[in-house]
């Protein structure tokens, strides 16, 4: 196993100018408040490569973290949620819509401190089955293998519960979780189930995930975005708490998404 990521952002994040300092300095302003919150940060999120083979992916020391489940659970949903940008990973009611592992990079422009992993999803039955095979090694050698891997999002649909699959993933990474990995279960699309199907999926997802964190979330409510925003921060971000001093969401850029699923 490789040594854990060595992690390059200041201890704190960039501080907002505070108004009389605005005031005083002709000077443009070089952190925009937007990168001081966790949604801030989030929305600094660009496309930064796409994949389709584990060796075509870049080498790189920053922090990632990446989003994995089966197919259709909402995780190019959740990414363009979280990142306030409604096309930046390719989200569609047609399962198997993610076909390559696409990475975004946050932070201000030059200095990106972490990396956001858009995975295909598994378990979609249309695809054949040597393609399924052949995506399930490739998705369990990035995991095992991807060095600056510092944390994983596991998106599940509560109406199916963890299946069989994620069992299987939930295997692959157990190793490294032990070694430290982040992880999280995101129950998404909570907005279709009732106040009491949300507890009782958390508390049957709290006990699968081992003690591990769960959360709800729902991109059409906008429910648990903040908190898995913060989440994120705080896996990347070890050393700096200061973005929990200030966690007001920036406003969406664009209109809601139809949501149908
Ligand atoms: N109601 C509702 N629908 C959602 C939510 N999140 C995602 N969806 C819908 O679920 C469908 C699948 O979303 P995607 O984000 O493409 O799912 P994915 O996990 O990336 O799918 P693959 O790329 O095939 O693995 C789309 O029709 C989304 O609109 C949610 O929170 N609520
Ligand atoms: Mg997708």
């Amino acid at each position: 196993m490789s040594s854990r990521p060595h992690v390059r952002v200041p201890a704190r994040p960039p501080k907002a100018p505070s108004a009389s300092s605005a005031v005083a300095s002709a000077a443009p302003t070089i952190a925009s408040p937007a990168a001081v919150t966790p949604m801030g940060w989030m929305h600094t999120a660009r496309f930064l490569t796409t994949a389709a083979q584990l060796h075509h992916l870049p080498a790189m020391d920053t922090p990632e973290i990446a989003f994995v489940g089966r197919s259709n659970a909402g995780k190019s949903t959740c990414i363009n949620t979280l990142t306030q940008k409604k096309q930046l990973a390719f989200a569609s009611k047609k399962p198997g819509r993610t076909q390559h592992i696409n990475l975004f990079a946050l932070g201000k422009q030059g200095v990106t401190d972490a990396v956001l992993a858009d995975l295909p999803g598994y378990g979609y039955a249309a695809v054949a089955k040597m393609d399924k095979l052949r995506w399930q090694q490739v998705m369990a050698n990035y995991l095992v293998s991807r060095d600056n891997l510092t944390g994983i999002v596991m998106m599940c649909d509560p109406r199916h519960g963890l299946t069989e699959l994620d069992d299987i993933l939930l295997e692959v990474i157990r190793p490294r979780v032990e070694e430290g990995l982040k992880f999280l279960i995101i129950l998404t699309k909570a907005d279709k189930l009732t106040r009491a199907e949300q507890a009782k999926a958390l508390s049957i997802a709290r006990l699968q995930a081992g003690g591990g964190e769960v959360k709800l979330f729902s991109a059409l409510k906008k429910q648990g975005v903040d908190e898995v925003a913060q989440l994120l921060w705080d896996w990347t971000h070890p050393a700096g708490g200061a973005a929990a001093a200030a966690p007001a969401a920036e406003p969406p850029e664009d209109e809601p998404e139809a949501l149908d699923e």
